[in-house]
């Protein structure tokens, strides 16, 4: 989509604060985008660990859901694993950023492994909500996806309290047993349009539904999803840089289609990007995930500036300054 005039987003740092060049290339650059305090946290906690108790460091599945990330922790001597049994007794193993069940906490200490948690501290907040409204013998619906390691977390604190709703189709086979006491919670990185939809549907069903004390999907979710909201409609495509099995990525180029990009596309790095996607494109707008490091959004830029699309202009929906403690032990350690 391609207009001759400014474009006024309405927002502080939006491409009318830019001067495009009319007819010319240009690039929107969703900001906030990449990295959340999360992420941060994670992934240094792990260079932490490795700096203290030296190689090899085991982490429990994908310490963020990067493959650049894993990949450069994996050359440094960081060993991912699926599950605690799989590492040597007395080993050090992290806890990946999406949280962990109670049940594998216990599976570590059987084995005698020094366990270091590199969960978010949004996502223990939501486990302290289930275990919270299990107590109060709650119906707990927890709106998440499928499979996912944050869902199965957070699950595992009530598995006897906690089902899965996996979308607006899954709710009509919802059942609970007493619908005077029924609660949501949700995965922290969830598109918020598509789980206030479901939960409209539960609220049908169940009028007396209450919600999660605070937000569940996180502020960085969130924002990266008012940003892409807001470059969208003016983009021709949009390149969202991420990888596969990383949801918040995952939800960024849905939000940006459902927003009116005409096309979007989820890219590990620049050399994924196929040029015939820049066909007859004007306007790209670029984001990135929140386990993304910036230095391959850097690569994408650079890539399309080859191309002829130099002139990068800002949208910027917030400002981001949250940061997170590193676990204790590791704390005297933060630089
Ligand atoms: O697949 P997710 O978006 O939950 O995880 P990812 O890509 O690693 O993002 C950062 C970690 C988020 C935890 O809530
Ligand atoms: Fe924490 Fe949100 Fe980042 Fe997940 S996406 S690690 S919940 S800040």
């Amino acid at each position: 989509m391609s207009t001759a005039v400014p474009v006024e987003l309405g927002i502080t740092g939006s491409a009318a604060s830019g001067g495009r060049r009319p007819g010319g290339h240009r690039v929107l650059l969703a900001e906030p985008r990449g990295y959340c305090a999360g992420v941060d946290r994670a992934v240094e906690t792990v260079e932490k660990t490795l700096e203290r108790y030296g190689a090899p460091v085991y982490v429990r599945k994908e310490i963020v859901h990067n493959r650049h990330v894993v990949e450069t922790l994996a050359d440094r001597g960081v060993i991912f694993v699926d599950e605690a049994d799989e590492v040597p007794e007395g080993s050090v193993l992290v806890f990946s950023a999406h949280g962990v069940s109670p049940a594998v906490r216990d599976s570590a200490a059987e084995r005698n492994l020094h366990a270091i948690d590199a969960t978010c501290p949004l996502v223990t907040k939501v486990h302290q909500e289930a275990k919270r409204f299990a107590r109060d013998d709650y119906d707990i619906l927890l709106i998440g996806h499928e499979g996912h390691e944050e869902v199965e977390g957070t699950a595992g604190e009530a598995p006897d309290h906690v089902q899965l709703v996996d979308g607006p189709a899954a709710v009509d086979s919802v059942t609970v047993r007493d619908e005077s006491k029924v609660i949501w919670l949700s995965q922290t990185t969830l598109s918020v349009d598509e789980t206030m939809e479901t939960v409209a549907r539960l609220r049908d069903r169940f009028p007396s539904l209450q919600d999660p004390p605070s937000d569940d999907i996180c502020y960085a979710t969130q924002n990266r999803q008012v940003a892409v909201k807001a470059m969208a409609p003016e983009c021709d495509l949009v390149i969202v840089v991420g990888s596969k099995n990383s949801s918040n990525s995952v939800r960024l180029v849905e939000v940006a289609l459902a927003a009116g990009a005409d096309a979007a596309y989820l890219v590990d790095y620049a050399r994924d990007v196929d040029p015939a996607w820049l066909d007859g494109v004007r306007t790209v707008g670029v984001t990135s995930g929140a386990s993304v490091p910036e230095v391959l959004v850097r690569g994408l830029l650079d890539w399309l500036a080859e191309r002829g699309y130099s002139d990068v202009q800002p949208v910027t929906t917030a400002n981001e300054t949250l940061v997170f403690a590193l676990p204790r032990e590791l704390r005297s350690a933060r630089t």
